[in-house]
């Protein structure tokens, strides 16, 4: 009976992570992202956590993941001034698709997302990645 517990419990939040929208944290995202677009554009993650990020660039062009540092923003264009502010990021090739594992921020709080490629930002690509703390 403790193994088939076992086995049910993670089926169950797996479907509640899939159902649950932007609200539920989670530790495994699948993000695809498109000619100008990431979808999804918000996600919730566990502070200081493992995050799987699975992503499909399906998009004519290459673009970028970028999580920028607690309380910073790239405003409507990505600037050299802005390369400091980076938290983490990740180079998506138009066609590709990668798995890769970043540790989310310790701090709970609300991080932006952008691409950083000229245009990008304001054609669309820009998010949030709200980290939550452990209950
Ligand atoms: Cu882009």
């Amino acid at each position: 009976m403790r193994l088939i517990l076992s086995l049910y419990i993670p089926a169950i939040s797996i479907v509640l992570a899939s159902c649950g929208g932007t609200s539920a944290p989670t530790t495994e995202i699948d993000l695809t992202v498109t000619d100008f677009q990431f979808s999804p554009n918000t996600f919730t993650v566990p502070a200081g956590k493992e995050i799987t990020l699975n992503t499909s660039n399906s998009g004519a062009v290459l673009h970028n993941l970028i999580i920028m540092n607690l309380g910073k923003t790239a405003g409507g264009e990505f600037g050299d001034e802005d390369l400091p502010n980076i938290y983490w990021k990740l180079e998506m090739p138009s066609g590709d698709n990668l798995s890769i594992t970043f540790t989310a921020p310790k701090e709970p709080s609300d991080y932006e997302i952008v691409c950083s490629i000229p245009g990008h930002i304001q054609a669309g690509m820009h998010g949030n990645m709200r980290v939550v703390g452990s209950e």
